[in-house]
Parts: C-alpha cells; sequence; structure tokens
C-alpha cells in the first residue's frame, strides 16, 4: 500500500520547545510548517523540566503573542543566591546587568504554543510512530511516519530536526558528517516537585560538602528541587524524608527554614555536555537539544535551543523570500557561536557548585572561586550576564 502524501515547506520533527517555537515563528513570517511529534498532546504538556527563562527570550515570548499566561504566571526573579560554606551570598542581575529572568515552567511554554498553533490552524501530528528523514541531501527531502496505523509521506523543502538529544534527525546525518564534542559528569540530579509553598523568595544554589542542592520553584505554592546524586542514582532509595531531611542539610543557613509539603514527582537526570557540528546537513537542520545539551545548573537548554529557532526561522524567512540561501548556510556558524558560550557557562557552573570528588586543593579552589565571583562586581557581572541571557543574535 503506498503512503498517504502532503507537502509543505518546512517539516519540523519534534513537538518541544524548539519544533513548536519554529513552527510559530514560521506562521508568522508567513511560512507554512507541519510538526510531526511521537508522543500524546497531554504528554508533552505535562514533561517537567525547564524552568527558567532569559530576559531576552521571555520578551520574545512577549512580542510573538504569546506573553498573556508568561505575564499572569511567570515569577520574575531580579537575582538569586548563591550558598556556601554556610553563608548565603546574592547576584543582583538587575543591579549588574538591566536584566531579570522569569520563572515559567517549559510545560508552560509548550501550552502557550501549542494553543497558538492549534488557533492559528497549524498542524501538528501527535502520536506518530516510524518516524524517518530521507534525502536530506537533496533539494526535496520528506519525513516518513505512521499514524492511526496509515503510513504517511510529507515532502518538505527543508527539514528541522527539533527532536531532542535521543531523537532519529541527528543520526540520520551520514556516518563521519559530524564532529562529537562531549563530556559526561560523574554524577546526576534527583528533583522532585512538591505541594509547598517556596522556601525562599529567589533560586538558592547551593555549594555543600554533601553534594549540590538547587532550590527552585513553578508557583507561589509549587517547589521544584534538586540534590546531586549518583548519575545512576535509584530513586526508590530516595524516600520523602530522606528527601526532606537531606535538602534540610544541604540548604541550611541563618534565618532559613525548608517549607515541606507532599512530594508529587521524583526523577534522575545524569548530566552531559554535549556538542554536534555542523548542525547541518544539505536540506536537514538540527535545533536545540537534538543538536547539544547542556548541565542543567546554569537554567540554559531551553534557552538555547530558542536561540538557534531564532537564527533558523531568520534564515528561511530570507530564504523563502528569494533572498537566498547565504543564511542557511550560515546556521550552524551563527549558533555555535553562541552555544560554546553556553556551554563554557553551563561547565562552569556545574563544576563550581558541585562536589567534584577531587582533592583538597581543587576543593580549596572551588570555594576562592565561589569567594571570587560573589566577592567581586566584575565576577558577579559575568554570572549575571550569561545567567540573564547573553543576546540572541
Ligand atoms: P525536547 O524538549 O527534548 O523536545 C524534543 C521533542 O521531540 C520528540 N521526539 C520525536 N518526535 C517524533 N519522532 C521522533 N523520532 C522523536 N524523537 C523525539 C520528543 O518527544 C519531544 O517532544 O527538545 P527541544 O525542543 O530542543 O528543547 C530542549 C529543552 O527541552 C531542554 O534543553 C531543557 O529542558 C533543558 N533544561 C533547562 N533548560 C533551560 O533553559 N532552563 C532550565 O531551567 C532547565 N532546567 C532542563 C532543566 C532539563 C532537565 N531535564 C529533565 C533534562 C532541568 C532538568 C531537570
Ligand atoms: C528549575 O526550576 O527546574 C531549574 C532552575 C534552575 C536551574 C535548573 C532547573 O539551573
Amino acid at each position: 500500500m503506498s503512503a498517504k502524501s502532503a507537502r509543505t515547506r518546512v517539516g519540523i520533527v519534534g513537538a518541544g520547545p524548539s519544533g513548536l517555537m519554529l513552527s510559530h515563528m514560521l506562521h508568522l513570517a508567513g511560512i507554512d510548517s507541519v510538526v510531526i511529534e511521537q508522543r500524546s498532546r497531554a504528554y508533552i504538556e505535562n514533561r517537567i523540566r525547564a524552568g527558567v527563562l532569559e530576559h531576552d527570550v521571555a520578551e520574545l515570548l512577549r512580542s510573538t503573542g504569546l506573553g498573556a499566561r508568561l505575564n499572569a504566571l511567570g515569577l520574575p526573579h531580579e537575582g538569586t543566591q548563591l550558598l556556601f560554606a554556610g553563608q548565603p551570598h546574592r547576584i543582583d542581575f538587575a543591579a549588574l546587568t538591566g536584566k531579570h529572568v522569569t520563572v515559567y515552567g517549559q510545560h508552560e511554554v509548550v501550552r502557550d504554543l501549542v494553543a497558538a498553533r492549534l488557533e492559528a490552524g497549524g498542524e501538528l501530528v501527535f502520536g506518530a510512530e516510524d518516524v524517518a528523514v530521507e534525502g536530506v541531501q537533496s533539494g526535496s527531502p520528506a519525513i516518513t511516519y505512521t499514524s492511526a496505523g496509515v503510513a504517511h509521506r510529507l515532502d518538505c523543502d527543508v527539514i528541522a530536526g527539533c527532536d531532542g538529544f535521543h531523537g532519529i534527525c541527528r543520526p540520520a546525518m551520514p556516518a563521519g558528517h559530524l564532529k562529537i564534542f562531549d563530556r559526561i559528569y560523574p554524577f546526576g540530579w534527583l528533583g522532585i516537585l512538591a505541594d509547598a509553598a517556596p522556601s525562599a523568595e529567589e533560586l538558592i544554589y547551593a555549594n555543600h560538602e554533601n553534594g549540590f542542592a538547587l532550590l527552585s520553584m513553578r508557583s507561589p505554592t509549587v517547589s521544584r528541587m534538586y540534590l546531586q546524586c549518583a548519575p545512576d542514582e535509584d530513586v526508590a532509595l530516595w524516600s520523602d524524608d530522606r528527601i526532606w531531611s537531606e535538602l534540610e542539610v544541604r540548604l541550611a543557613h541563618e534565618g532559613f527554614a525548608l517549607h515541606t509539603g507532599k512530594i508529587t514527582q521524583k526523577s534522575v537526570t545524569p548530566m552531559r555536555s554535549f556538542v554536534a557540528e555542523p548542525m547541518q546537513c544539505g536540506r536537514l537542520f538540527l535545533v536545540g537539544d537534538a543538536a547539544h545539551i547542556v548541565p542543567p545548573t546554569g537554567a540554559k537548554g531551553m534557552n538555547s535551543a530558542i536561540g538557534d529557532v531564532v537564527v533558523l526561522s531568520r534564515a528561511l524567512e530570507r530564504f523563502f523570500a528569494g533572498r537566498g540561501s547565504e543564511g542557511l548556510e550560515e546556521y550552524s556558524k551563527i549558533c555555535l557561536r553562541r552555544i560554546w558560550k553556553t556551554q563554557r557557562f553551563s561547565w562552569w557552573m556545574t563544576t563550581m557548585l558541585h562536589r567534584m570528588d577531587h582533592g583538597d586543593f581543587d576543593r580549596r579552589v572551588q570555594l576562592a572561586e565561589l569567594d571570587y565571583v560573589t566577592g567581586s562586581v566584575a565576577g558577579s557581572t559575568t554570572l549575571a550576564e550569561n545567567y540573564v541571557g547573553l543576546p540572541l543574535t
């Protein structure tokens, strides 16, 4: 039986923040696209992941019509706390950079984007199976998939691989095309979501002898917290009591009282830095986690994905307006300049804040670095300007 055929200008694999935002921005530029997602709509709208939007990313969401719920529910944060040797130190983003970040869950961004795409009549295919790409080095690549038992073929001018780290687009590039840069950390994060009011107004990044801890939040009644653990930690070994008492120990400082509540989600995330270069092969472009991932200590993953989308959507706009393909040819180079700075920042925050199991000398250097960063305007500014986000273009 032959496959059901359709055609679009930009075929997008994956409905995470990058695929949905690309489809949204292309729509605003009058360019049609179809998003092919393997999971259900409910699954992607409830997947708990990132929580911090860079200043310019939040502004971009607003300027592209996605500000209503962000303005109502997003929590602007003008600073953060670094806690080490039992003492908290505030990094004042607003004073140092004139910018701030917004705490707003990735799943809320995904919900806003899905709603906007559907309202505009956008085509999103959920629950697609056996998704594959072909002809990426030709002028007419295609995405093939099965939906509700029916085989489909979507012919495209361009394919955007927005299918995350474990997707099929990166492996579809010919052997030897990509150079991989990779670092695996010997620890992970045990993350929890709890029905508990946040115990502090701002995020607390804690460096403690027992390991790193992070206090974050999703709303005035929901806390999001993380503990450094083994990369293959068994969640079953972490009772609610054990989690709360370990958070209590690692976050302890004068005047601090940990608010506890019902833990509604627990998961372990391994830590990795990864970049695949170049982010393009013929008519296939990798976007977001499909091309690069960072350890979450710098809160950069989703923000970097949106950074790629800005570059690609502008290049596609020029291309489809008949103004040449230079933007597409430069896509990888332009993205990678920002990506490598984000990689550096995420690696730096990770090594500065985690227990590294290195010797006494390195531990002293780590504490000296924290002391320098929090004690010097130059040091604090370096952290602040990277955390609130480098320019998007
Ligand atoms: P995603 O979100 O992984 O979306 C990829 C989509 O592709 C689908 N897919 C396929 N669809 C069709 N066919 C296939 N064969 C497919 N294979 C996969 C998947 O189902 C999925 O829907 O990638 P995208 O869009 O590039 O977005 C990247 C972000 O999700 C990621 O970087 C962030 O979540 C990372 N991250 C954080 N980023 C931040 O900017 N700020 C943060 O505060 C932050 N905190 C975090 C994080 C990630 C974490 N985890 C769980 C990894 C905290 C954590 C704990
Ligand atoms: C989160 O709220 O999930 C979060 C916040 C800051 C990070 C990572 C994750 O660095």
